[in-house]
């Protein structure tokens, strides 16, 4: 049986008012750094902090390689704040409570989402150390009937039923297509179809088929409920994946992923994806 969003409109307010009387930064983009990707935060200057644990009613991170802060700051001339570590259904969170910083960040005033995070690459194509942008997702999680938004809905968020055709917002996307071609990195950066599974195991190779024949590009353990939060809440939305790793469809390979060498992938990848996502920040055109 599946709990149902404990956070009211008031709490999350009392979150992001705690934020609001503590920083006079005021972000307009709100950043989620992927496992290994935190590095992205790190590039952010006049920074003030905040670990999830000092701020009112936020969940606490339990993973390695995820800090578990907000970092309000600047990325050259404009204001962001970055969430360094995100909450994962797998620690045992409900998929409302792995999203509620979403709600926040629009509560602070956030108009813009850049989700990342780190997945297999399905698609053949893709190389270890590619860019996938997501162009959209299937919610393999919400076919088995479990979905951020369940429970009673607040209109002060969002409708009751709100549309998902158009999640990944096409201007986004044609900025880090012109940004990626501008870094002269437009053979590893492709666009895909993403999907999260629950975790914390990683797929079977029959799973893996089955996920690469309804047209899944690439595969991981977070973002979609993000994204599903935030549209509902109607923030733009881009959202982007480093390939750690190729998903091998081959029963007799012995190759196995760990989630080491998905970090790893990070540590390599950290100049090429703080540029990537400084290039995009400074494109956004934000009212
Ligand atoms: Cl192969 N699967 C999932 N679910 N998440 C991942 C991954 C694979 N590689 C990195 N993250």
């Amino acid at each position: 049986h599946i709990s149902h969003s404990a956070y009211s409109f008031e709490m999350l307010l009392e979150s992001a008012q705690y934020l609001l009387d503590r920083v006079s930064i005021r972000p307009k983009i709100g950043i989620i750094c992927g496992s290994g990707m935190g590095s992205i935060a790190d590039s952010l200057t006049d920074v003030k902090t905040f670990p999830y644990e000092e701020i009112p009613h936020f969940p606490s991170s339990t993973v390695k390689g995820h800090v578990g802060q907000l970092v309000f700051g600047y990325l050259e001339d404009v204001p962001v704040m970055c969430m360094q570590g995100r909450f994962h259904y797998y620690e045992g969170y409900p998929l409302w409570k792995c999203s509620m910083p979403v709600r926040v960040m629009k509560l602070v005033g956030v108009s813009h989402l850049i989700a990342t995070n780190a997945a297999g690459g399905l698609n053949s194509k893709y190389k270890v150390g590619d860019i996938m942008m997501v162009r959209d997702h299937v919610n393999m999680m919400g076919f088995a009937g479990n979905n951020p938004l369940q429970g009673p809905n607040d209109d002060r968020f969002g409708p009751r039923f709100p549309p998902m055709n158009r999640a990944y917002n096409k201007e986004l996307l044609e900025i880090g297509c012109q940004v990626a071609s501008e870094m002269g990195i437009s053979d590893i950066v492709h666009r895909g179809v993403y999907t999260c599974l629950g975790g914390p195991n990683f797929e079977t190779v029959a799973e893996l088929k089955m996920l690469s024949m309804v047209g899944v590009d690439a595969v991981g353990m977070s973002t979609v409920h993000e994204v599903i939060t935030a549209r509902h809440c109607d923030l733009q939305v881009f959202a982007f994946s480093l390939i750690t790793n190729q998903c091998v469809i081959d029963d007799d390979c012995h190759d196995e992923v760990n989630h080491e060498e998905v970090m790893d992938v990070g540590k390599m990848r950290q100049p090429l994806l703080q540029e990537f996502v400084l290039r995009i920040v400074q494109r956004i055109k934000t009212k």
